[in-house]
């Protein structure tokens, strides 16, 4: 028994385990071919980044990953959720083709096959081409036609051999935290160009479901992230602003591509702000889903402030935090997975798309900490589906320390240690205690 408590002998048969990166984190986007992102904008910004770390090496994954994908695979992990960088392929967004950008996709997910490993593709997890940006990025409605557009093309090359794929890792990132709180690249502070790229990120979710549909790809979900709201007293001013933060957060999305409907709570707030017609997008944005992908990490208290709307102020509580200062919080968990199904997704197959924590790790001391929030999280989910919650697999954030954004390289998420000097690889003991329960025996 390893220290996370189980074997796969404690899980349903067929029940998936994976590790998840992205693009712009580990392949290191200055090689290649790739075209300038928004977020090597972000980072050249005095201000947004940590010692204005950028992703220009980050761990060099583009020439390492056959060392990767053999540590995927001797880890005894089933899937391998990967994405792909837009302006690796296109590097102005639209037109030209990079083609070495093609191949090494082409390549990578030959590699995940031929080690057993079923990949799994998100088609944009953060890196929008710089280019696309100037035209507005997120905000102009265009973004949907050029995302299609973006995503035939990869799929045409590698979507014949995908397990499964999604198109927008966390689409609430995309269009709140970038928009809205600022905090991720275009780093804006606006509240109409939020509510345009909270629809416009589900309007392109479904023009791309559209067009891996049309090239014949199966097993298409949609990943999104999820953060447990708490009221920061029992007063019902703050209990009502830990609802709309709820909205926010955890139903705009889910409402959209499930019920084609987005909350009215939230709606109050962002209409004024949509663009016209906004009405006759959600038919496609709401299209046939084959599985819904949750990331989870930690709980918010939610107060009631004074001034504009939404009128809430984030804190955190007492619980014990990660090196992200996030509280742990499993029963977060155990909330979304039944409230998904409960709520939005009946019998829709359920996968925990991403959950870990950051730990300042060393190579030598044995990350511990790692292992006790991975139990947890993992006690959580088998306990919803001894309830019948139809969870399919978990897949851990993440293979590797890697870029953290705007934290930079500081906080490590990584079941592998990276020294971001020699990019040397050392599996920690949260690997190893995965490798131990996973193994097939
Ligand atoms: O590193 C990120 C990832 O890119 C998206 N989900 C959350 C992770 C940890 O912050």
């Amino acid at each position: 028994m390893s220290g996370l408590g189980f074997t796969r002998a404690d899980w349903p048969e067929g029940f998936l385990f994976g590790v998840a990166t992205s693009a712009y984190q580990i392949e290191g986007h200055a090689q290649g071919g790739a075209g300038r992102t928004h977020w090597d904008d972000f980072a050249a910004t005095p201000g947004n980044v940590v010692r204005a770390e950028n992703g220009a090496l980050a761990c060099d994954h583009l020439n390492r990953w056959p060392e990767d994908l053999d540590l995927i695979a001797a880890g005894g992990f089933d899937i391998y959720r990967f994405s792909a960088s837009w302006a690796r392929v296109l590097p102005e967004g639209r037109g030209a083709v990079n083609a070495e950008g093609l191949d090494f996709y082409d390549r990578l997910v030959d590699g995940m096959l031929a080690r057993g490993l079923k990949p799994a593709l998100t088609l944009y997890h953060w890196e929008l081409p710089s280019a696309l940006n100037d035209l507005g990025g997120w905000r102009n409605r265009d973004i949907a036609g050029w995302f299609a557009d973006y995503t035939d093309i990869l799929c045409r090359r590698i979507g014949d051999r995908m397990w499964s794929a999604a198109p927008i890792n966390e689409p609430w990132c995309v269009g709140w935290l970038s928009h809205f709180m600022g905090a991720q690249a275009p780093g804006l502070r606006d509240i109409r160009a939020t509510a345009r790229a909270m629809h416009h990120v589900g309007l392109s979710h479904g023009r791309a479901m559209q067009a891996m549909r049309a090239l014949g790809m199966g097993n298409l979900g949609a990943v999104c992230n999820f953060e447990y709201a708490l009221p920061l007293t029992d007063s019902p001013e703050d209990k009502a602003a830990a609802q709309l933060y709820d909205g926010i957060y955890n139903r705009w999305f889910l409402g959209a591509m499930c019920k084609g409907a987005y909350p009215a709570d939230v709606l109050q707030g962002l209409e004024p702000h949509l663009p016209t017609g906004w009405q006759e997008d959600m038919a496609t944005i709401r299209q046939p889903l084959d599985w819904l992908g949750l990331n989870y990490y930690t709980c918010k208290r939610i107060a009631h402030t004074k001034g504009a709307w939404p009128h809430l102020s984030e804190h955190v509580g007492d619980l014990p935090q990660t090196q992200m200062g996030w509280e742990i919080c499993p029963e977060g968990l155990s909330h979304f997975l039944r409230f998904a199904r409960e709520n939005y997704t009946g019998d829709l197959p359920l996968y925990v798309t991403e959950n870990g924590m950051a730990n300042p790790d060393t190579p030598d001391v044995p990350d511990t900490a790692r292992i006790d929030y991975l139990r947890a999280h993992l006690d959580m989910a088998r306990a919803a589906i001894a309830d019948g919650v139809p969870l399919k697999g978990y897949i851990v954030w993440s293979l590797m320390d890697n870029y953290e954004w705007s934290l930079g390289y500081e906080k490590r998420f990584g079941l592998v240690h990276v020294d971001f000097d020699s990019l040397q690889r050392r599996p920690k003991a949260s690997y190893q205690a995965l490798q131990t329960a996973l193994a097939r025996t």
